[in-house]
């Protein structure tokens, strides 16, 4: 069994991008404060009363999987989204593509009770042929603690570098355990699945996924958030959920043109 790389606060960058090209994975121990996951915990409690629990074996009968995590939570905008680790990991995972940027936040509740989930590579969800290359960068952060009792993820370090039909053998996965305030990076082809909760707190996690421009978002965000719904966020963030070029003609808007006018024209109009 591989141990997960376990990095600290003060990480080195360079550190996270061999543990991310050699291994798929790994921890930054307390990345973030835990107030500001309180604060991500309590600006998501209005949304999740509405959220149903996972319908399919793989979803979860045990877990609330609430989106949009982007315009519902200003915490995890000021300071999650964008946070160094996020870019230095996209930046050396996903640099290689003309741009790339958020697909999804999802605020996952994941209840006493819960099993455990199917070990998986997240690029199944394209449906698509293998990739060359991967194309998406997973930051799991721990909204509470993650500890074995209550469901702390399993991964399978290096396995996003096995053939497209080799399987994880028991004993192969290792729980990814964590302080609240950490954050558990890994890759779109790595193996990995939510652990089973046999305690009795919920474990709470933020699950922000990023894919290069090239491939569609999980969450339809431009749908959700046209342009009055975010002029006045940070420009590199309104960048980051999509209104930006993914490729030397793609993506455009009107008449070949940058999406981000869209913004700065709606921005012209309203001051
Ligand atoms: O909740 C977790 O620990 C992982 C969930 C996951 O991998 C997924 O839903 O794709
Ligand atoms: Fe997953």
């Amino acid at each position: 069994m591989t141990e997960v790389p376990r990095l600290s606060a003060l990480y080195n960058p360079e550190e996270l991008c061999s543990a991310l090209s050699d291994y798929g994975c790994c921890v930054v121990e307390g990345a973030v404060g835990e107030g500001l996951m309180d604060a991500v915990a309590n600006e998501m409690a209005p949304f999740v009363e509405d959220t149903p629990r996972g319908d399919t074996d793989f979803a979860g009968a045990g877990t609330r999987r609430t989106g949009l995590v982007i315009g519902r939570s200003p915490t995890f905008r000021s300071h999650l989204a964008r946070n160094p680790v996020i870019l230095t990991a996209g930046n050396h995972l996903l640099g290689y593509a003309p741009s790339w940027n958020l697909s999804f936040a999802h605020y996952f509740e994941l209840f006493p009770g819960e099993a455990d989930q199917l070990l998986h590579r997240d690029t199944w969800k394209y449906g698509a042929p293998p990739f060359p290359n991967e194309v998406d960068l997973n930051a799991l952060w721990a909204v509470t603690d993650f500890t074995e009792e209550n469901g702390a993820t399993y991964v399978v370090p290096r396995s996003h570098a096995w053939d497209d039909d080799r399987r994880p053998e028991p004993g192969e996965d290792v729980a990814a355990v964590m302080p609240k305030g950490s954050v558990l990076l890994y890759t779109g082809l790595l193996f990995h699945g939510g652990g089973a909760n046999v305690g009795n707190d919920v474990r709470l996690a933020v699950n922000a996924q990023h894919t290069v421009g090239w491939l569609n978002q999980t969450e339809r965000l431009l749908l959700e958030f046209p342009p009055h719904a975010v002029a006045d966020w940070d420009d590199d963030l309104i960048r980051f959920i999509g209104y930006q070029l993914a490729g030397p003609a793609l993506g455009h808007w009107r008449n070949a043109e940058d999406p981000f006018i869209a913004i700065e024209e709606y921005r012209e109009a309203h001051t």
